[in-house]
């Protein structure tokens, strides 16, 4: 097998931009160049719009706004607050799924799946089990799931799930996360006019609302999806564009939140709809995901991933889409106008998500299921409007292994090893390739696509230099998929690794990249280092272990980068996160005997340079294991 090369893909990109001009469509990349430059000082932070006597922008001349507040001042807030949003999102869709978990019931629209998980859940959290009714069980979990986020005593319970050292930690430095909305709450009246305007302060709320994130809302949304939905096991599916299927009736599946997803692709399965495609003249329904939806149903389903958050108008450009069905968050407000082009129908599900030129259904546990018949339908009535001329499916397309839970990842390992005792599973034969040097270590390779980066090459050129390296590389998110499309996620890329992760990756049977999921299941991440640490001895911060978002936009990205820091865990960031401004700030969050560094042991780098990131990583993960003397 061979790589695709960025040529490549950027050729296909490039006719069905051809395809756009013809019929009048926008692009991202037009957008782009009306947006730039961009404004210096909200590049770096520097422009402060919290109360209306301003906007402020601090430059030599005018060093402090109206207020009094400093530049280091203005760059923690808007740090701060940029945190908050992100917090609040993946904890909301945390919320949402526990709404749905109460909404279970014995041949419902919902239903338990994994009831061994959520039997473990339960016993987790102190909660009797024996000779529950499993639905009863799942009902009195959702509560208890839901008082996380506005109880008005105590501390999150997934945070006992980490080593003892980083609770104490985290109760040391007063930043264990409360009632998940309290967190971010707390940090939108701290960034009011007139609270906090001392950088240290600001800045280690920030690392609290991100642990509510991780540790809190995250945590729930995807514990619970999988009790719902099933725990991922590796499952073989394909990737990028070519997955659309010329002669079917192809929906797409954008956004987050299982929820929906899930019921696109049972109703796609329907014979009667099938029937009705096929009466329509198409050949079937394929069902295709785009962002973190692609990852939960490819994870979960096998269902093939047309592409990551910069390909998302690429999927309505091919002319072949008949649906594109949206949920909540990295969804383009272009593709309304977008689809309009097309015959495509733009369907907006989520209150929380709604836009121009979209048809809005609104989505609920309640009626998900005749909503979710309702949309296949009109996708499958949508096919004979499609205007052939116009279509046009590029011919990239790859194989991929997906689905590595921790429960996955821990039974694939343990069973070469035979090191498990009654079906108890250990992460102590990766420790142990650690240990020994047939691993170097690994690195957790998560986030978006920005512009600000060829597309996916930041995630590529990284992936390749680690696996050369004997690093092996989990991903989630769009990340995630940069992999899958290139090829990165076949097994047969093992023959791009280093002697070690070869052997390993042919002994274990897994593809060099580890595909965790969608960026909600970085919560995931944090259990496995967490895992890896009570079964290694080493504190989280020891691990030869690494964070890095090389292509990162969103308001999310900043919550992860600032729970995976505050988790122990050296985060490392190829676009700027908004604090060049400050001084002050940038020495707190990245310096090398910095407040982040003294308060959780580990701090973030920025480095633009793709080349020059991987060589300080790589370098990072040596004086790792120099350090714990292996
Ligand atoms: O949550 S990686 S572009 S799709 S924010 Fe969005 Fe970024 Fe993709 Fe999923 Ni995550």
């Amino acid at each position: 097998m061979e790589l695709l090369t960025f040529e490549q893909v950027e050729k296909a990109t490039e006719r069905l931009l051809e395809t756009g001009a013809k019929v009048g469509a926008d692009s991202w990349q037009q957008r782009v160049k009306n947006q730039t430059p961009h404004c210096k000082f909200g590049e770096q932070g520097l422009c402060c719009k919290f109360c209306a006597m301003g906007p402020c922008r601090i430059t030599p001349k005018a060093p402090k706004g109206i207020c009094g507040c400093d530049a280091a001042g203005i760059v923690a807030r808007n740090y701060l607050n940029f945190t908050a949003s992100g917090s609040a999102t993946h904890s909301d869709h945390g919320r949402e799924i526990c709404h749905t978990l109460y909404q279970t019931k014995e041949g419902g629209n919902y239903q338990v799946k994994d009831p061994e998980k959520l039997i473990r859940i339960a016993h987790e959290w102190g909660v009797e089990t024996e000779g529950k009714d499993i639905y009863d069980l799942a009902h009195e979990m959702a509560e208890l799931a839901l008082l996380e986020y506005g109880k008005p005593f105590g501390v999150q319970r997934w945070l006992k799930r980490a080593p003892e050292h980083t609770q104490e930690i985290w109760k040391k430095v007063d930043i264990e996360p409360r009632a998940i909305d309290r967190e971010v709450s707390c940090s939108l009246h701290m960034t009011h006019m007139g609270c906090s305007s001392k950088a240290e302060a600001l800045l280690k709320q920030s690392l609290r609302a991100g642990l509510a994130d991780g540790w809190g809302g995250s945590m729930c949304g995807t514990e619970f999806s999988d009790v719902m939905f099933g725990t991922p096991k590796p499952v073989d599916t394909t990737a990028n564009l070519g997955v659309m299927e010329k002669d079917m009736v192809n929906i797409i599946v954008h956004g987050h939140d299982p929820s929906l997803s899930e019921m696109i692709v049972f109703y796609a399965q329907d014979p009667e709809l099938i029937a009705l495609a096929k009466a329509e003249g198409a050949k079937g329904i394929n069902v295709c995901g785009v962002c973190c939806t692609a990852n939960e149903v490819a994870m979960r389903h096998g269902i093939p991933m047309a592409g990551n958050f910069l390909q998302q108008e690429n999927v309505v450009l091919t002319g072949a889409a008949e649906a594109v069905v949206v949920d909540v968050q990295c969804i383009f407000p272009a593709l309304g106008p977008l689809s309009k082009c097309f015959h495509t129908k733009f369907i907006t599900t989520s209150p929380i998500a709604q836009m121009p030129d979209s048809e809005f259904i609104r989505f609920n546990p309640e009626n998900a299921g005749e909503n979710a018949y309702n949309i296949v339908k009109m996708a499958v009535e949508n096919f004979k409007n499609r205007k052939p001329e116009l279509v046009h499916i590029p011919d990239l397309k790859t194989k991929a292994t997906v689905g590595y839970s921790v429960e996955a990842i821990k039974k694939c390992l343990d069973r070469v090893t035979n090191s498990h005792v009654d079906e108890t599973y250990t992460f102590k034969p990766l420790v142990e390739c650690i240990r020994s040097g047939v691993l170097r270590g690994a690195v957790a390779i998560v986030g978006c696509n920005n512009p600000k980066v060829r597309t996916d090459e930041g995630h590529i050129r990284l992936m390749k230099k680690f696996l050369e390296n004997d690093i092996i590389v989990a991903v989630t998110g769009c990340a995630a998929q940069a992999a899958a499309k290139y090829g990165l996620m076949d097994k047969e890329a093992k023959k791009f690794c280093g002697a070690g992760l070869r052997r390993v990756c042919t002994l274990v049977d897994i593809p060099p990249i580890l595909h965790m999921g969608s960026c909600v299941d970085i919560s995931r991440m944090m259990i496995l280092a967490a895992e890896v640490s009570k079964d290694s001895g080493w504190n989280i911060s020891e691990i030869p272990l690494l964070g890095c978002a090389p292509e990162w936009m969103s308001q999310k990205a900043v919550s992860i980068g600032n729970y995976v820091v505050a988790t122990g865990i050296d985060t490392y960031l190829g676009v700027d996160p908004y604090t060049a401004g400050s001084k002050e700030c940038e020495e707190i969050m990245q310096g090398e005997n910095g407040l982040f560094k003294q308060w959780v042991e580990a701090k973030y780098t920025v480095e633009h340079d793709i080349d020059k990131l991987a060589d300080v990583m790589i370098e990072a993960i040596e004086a790792k294991r120099t350090a714990i003397g292996i």
